[in-house]
C-alpha cells in the first residue's frame, strides 16, 4: 500500500518556527508500516506545501495533530474527501483527538486513534489488510469510530515497550533534507502530574525510556544518514531518572559520540551539579526547562515541587556547568495578577536566562484544568486554533481576560527581547565562558561559544518575532469579552490594562 502521513501546519507564528522540529509520532508509525513492505511518505505542512497529486494516490492517510491544529486537520480531511475525492480511509491519532474522538469522527475523519498507536495501528494494518470483520475491530483498542450513527470506543492501549519500537526514519518526511538538529524521543511519560498538563493522561503515569543501548544505536543511525548532527532530546522529562541520563551520559562519552546535545529537564536537576557536569562533558549545551512561574502560590497549586525562592540559586548551577537555559513560563493561574507578569520579567534578567518563552495558561484537553475551567464556565473561546499558548481563551481569576493578553503577550515578550537586553547578555555569557575555559570547569569552551552566538541570533530572531505577532495579538484583542467573568459586569476602563 501507499501510506501517506499529513502533520498540519501551526495557526500562527509560534517562537518554534524558525528551525522545525516534526513531532515524531508519524515517523515512528510509518517506519513500522514501512519496514512491513508499505510505501510510506510523510508530508509537513510547516516544511512544503501538501504534493496533493501524491495524496490523492494515498491507499491510506494518517493526520497527526495537537489541539491548535486539529481545526487545520480537520479543513484537511474535508478537503480530501471532498475536493481531493480520495476513498481512502482517514485516521487520525495525537494529543488532541485522544480526548475529543466523537469531535474527529463528527469532522470526517474514518478511526481516531488514541493514545500512543504504536501497537494498534499495527493491528489496524492488518485488519484493513484482511477480510475487515467489523467484530475483529473491536479487538483493537485505543480507536474510536463509527457505525452507522452509533460512536464506539474500544478500551484504551496497552504501554508499549520503547525498545521494540525502531529509530524513526526521518527520511519518510518529504522535502526534509538535512536536519539542522535531529530530534529524538527516548522516554514517554511522567512521574509528575501538573494540573495544565495531559502527558499522564495520554501516556500513563509513570517514567518509561528507551534503553541506554538502543539510544546510542539512535543516534548511531542518524550520524551514518546526516552526519554528526546537534541532537534534540524533545521529549517532555528528559532527566527524570537521573540515574539513567547518566548512564547515558556515560554510554555518549564512551562510543565516542559527544556533540552538542539539547533537552527538556527540570530546574531541580541542579540539585545535582555533578549529573550536570557529566551532561556538559557528554556535550549538553542547552535545557529547556518549565520554569512555570515565579508565583509561589501558583507553583504550590499547580503541584510544581519547585520552590521560586530556589529558581535563582539552580539557574546559577545550570549556568556554572556550561548549560544554557531555555525558560518556559505560563502565566494566567488563578493567583496570578500583573505583578506575577513583571516579577517574572525581572526574574529572568536577573538571572541571566539565554532565552524565554512567555506563554498564556492553555486549558488543553486531557488537562485537569481543561475539566475544572469546563465546570467553573470559565472558557469563552473554543477556536482550537487559539490554543497555542499565544491567547487567552478563558477569564483569569485576579485580572482581565484582556490584562493578561496584553501583559503576556505585548508588554512582556519586548520587554525581554530589548536589543540592549540581548548585546548585554552576549557579553556576560561570553565572560563566564572565557572563566569557565579558566577555571577548567567547562568541557567545551569552543562550542559554548557558539552556543553563545546562537543564543544572540535566537533572540534577535524572537524580537522579530514578537515583533510580527503585534498586530495579529491586536486583532484578537477585539475578540476578548470586555468582562472579567462570564458573571461580572462589563469593565468600564480598559486603559489601565496597558500598563503592567
Ligand atoms: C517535541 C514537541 C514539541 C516540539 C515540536 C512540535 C511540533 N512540531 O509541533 C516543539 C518544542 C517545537 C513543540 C512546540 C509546541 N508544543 Co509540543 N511537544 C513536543 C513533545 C514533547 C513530543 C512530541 C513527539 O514527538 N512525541 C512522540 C510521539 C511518538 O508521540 P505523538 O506525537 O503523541 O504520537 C503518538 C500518538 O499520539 C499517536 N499518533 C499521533 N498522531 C497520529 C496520527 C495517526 C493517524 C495515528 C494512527 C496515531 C497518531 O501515535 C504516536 C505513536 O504512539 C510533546 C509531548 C509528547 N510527549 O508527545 C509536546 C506536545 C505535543 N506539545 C504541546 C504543545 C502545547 C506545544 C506548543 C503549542 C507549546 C507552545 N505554546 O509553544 C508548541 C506548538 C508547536 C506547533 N507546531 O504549533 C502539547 C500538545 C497538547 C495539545 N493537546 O495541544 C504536548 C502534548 C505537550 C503536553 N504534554 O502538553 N513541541
Ligand atoms: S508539565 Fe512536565 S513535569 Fe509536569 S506532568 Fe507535564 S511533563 Fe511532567
Amino acid at each position: 500500500m501507499y501510506i501517506v502521513g499529513i502533520e498540519p501546519k501551526a495557526p500562527g507564528l509560534h517562537v518554534f518556527g524558525k528551525a522545525y522540529t516534526p513531532r515524531l509520532g508519524l515517523a515512528q508509525l510509518l517506519t513500522i508500516a514501512e519496514q512491513s513492505g508499505h510505501q510510506c511518505e510523510i508530508f509537513c505542512e510547516e516544511i512544503t506545501p501538501i504534493p496533493w497529486d501524491k495524496a490523492a494516490r494515498a491507499d491510506m492517510i494518517l493526520v497527526s495533530s495537537i489541539t491548535s491544529t486539529a481545526p487545520r486537520a480537520y479543513a484537511l480531511i474535508k478537503q480530501i474527501k471532498e475536493d481531493v475525492n480520495s476513498t481512502a480511509p482517514i485516521l487520525i491519532g495525537g494529543a488532541h483527538v485522544t480526548f475529543l474522538p466523537e469531535e474527529a469522527l463528527a469532522q470526517g475523519a474514518d478511526y481516531v486513534f488514541r493514545h500512543e498507536a504504536d501497537e494498534s495501528f499495527v493491528q489496524f494494518l492488518e485488519w484493513w489488510m484482511s477480510q475487515r470483520n467489523p467484530r475483529e475491530l473491536l479487538s483493537i483498542p485505543g480507536i474510536s469510530f463509527k457505525i452507522g450513527d452509533q460512536c464506539h470506543h474500544t478500551p484504551p492501549p496497552a504501554r508499549v515497550d520503547l525498545d521494540t519500537l525502531p529509530t524513526p526514519n526521518l527520511d519518510l518526511i518529504y522535502g526534509y533534507e538535512k536536519p539542522s538538529s535531529i530530534s529524538l524521543i527516548t522516554s514517554r511519560g511522567c512521574p509528575w502530574n501538573c494540573d495544565f498538563c495531559s502527558e499522564i493522561a495520554m501516556f500513563g503515569k509513570g517514567y518509561r525510556f528507551r534503553s541506554e543501548q538502543k539510544v546510542i544505536e539512535d543516534i548511531k543511525y542518524y550520524d551514518r544518514r546526516y552526519g554528526k548532527s546537534p541532537i534534540f532530546f524533545a521529549e517532555d522529562n528528559f532527566g527524570a531518572n537521573r540515574l539513567r541520563l547518566e548512564r547515558l551520559c556515560n554510554s555518549i562519552l564512551d562510543n565516542g559520540l559527544v556533540r552538542s546535545y539539547d533537552g527538556q529537564v527540570r530546574l531541580d536537576l541542579a540539585k545535582h551539579p555533578k549529573t550536570l557536569a557529566l551532561m556538559n562533558r557528554a556535550g549538553f549545551q542547552r535545557a529547556y526547562i518549565g520554569y512555570e512561574s515565579t508565583n509561589p502560590e501558583s507553583l504550590e497549586a499547580m503541584g510544581k515541587g519547585i520552590g521560586s525562592d530556589e529558581m535563582g540559586h539552580y539557574t546559577k548551577i545550570f549556568h556554572k556547568r556550561g548549560i544554557a537555559i531555555h525558560a518556559m513560563w505560563i502565566l494566567g493561574f488563578d493567583d496570578d495578577t500583573l505583578e506575577t507578569v513583571k516579577n517574572t520579567i525581572k526574574a529572568c534578567i536577573k538571572w541571566r536566562i539565554e532565552t524565554t518563552q512567555f506563554l498564556i495558561l492553555v486549558p488543553i484537553p486531557g488537562s485537569r484544568l481543561y475539566e475544572r475551567f469546563k465546570k467553573e464556565n470559565r472558557i469563552f473561546n473554543w477556536d482550537w486554533t487559539k490554543y497555542d499558548g499565544h491567547h487567552v481563551t478563558f477569564y483569569p481569576k485576579k485580572m482581565t481576560a484582556r490584562q493578561l493578553q496584553i501583559s503576556v503577550m505585548l508588554d512582556a515578550m519586548p520587554k525581554l527581547y530589548r536589543l540592549g537586553q540581548t548585546l548585554r547578555l552576549f557579553i556576560q555569557n561570553n565572560m563566564r565562558t572565557g572563566i569557565g575555559l579558566f577555571s577548567r570547569r567547562h568541557w567545551h569552551p569552543v562550542r559554548e561559544f557558539k552556543a553563545n552566538r546562537l543564543t544572540l541570533f535566537a533572540r534577535i530572531w524572537g524580537k522579530g518575532a514578537t515583533k510580527k505577532m503585534k498586530k495579529p495579538i491586536r486583532e484578537y484583542l477585539k475578540q476578548i469579552p470586555l468582562i472579567s467573568s462570564r458573571t461580572s459586569a462589563p469593565l468600564s476602563d480598559e486603559s489601565s490594562s496597558h500598563q503592567i
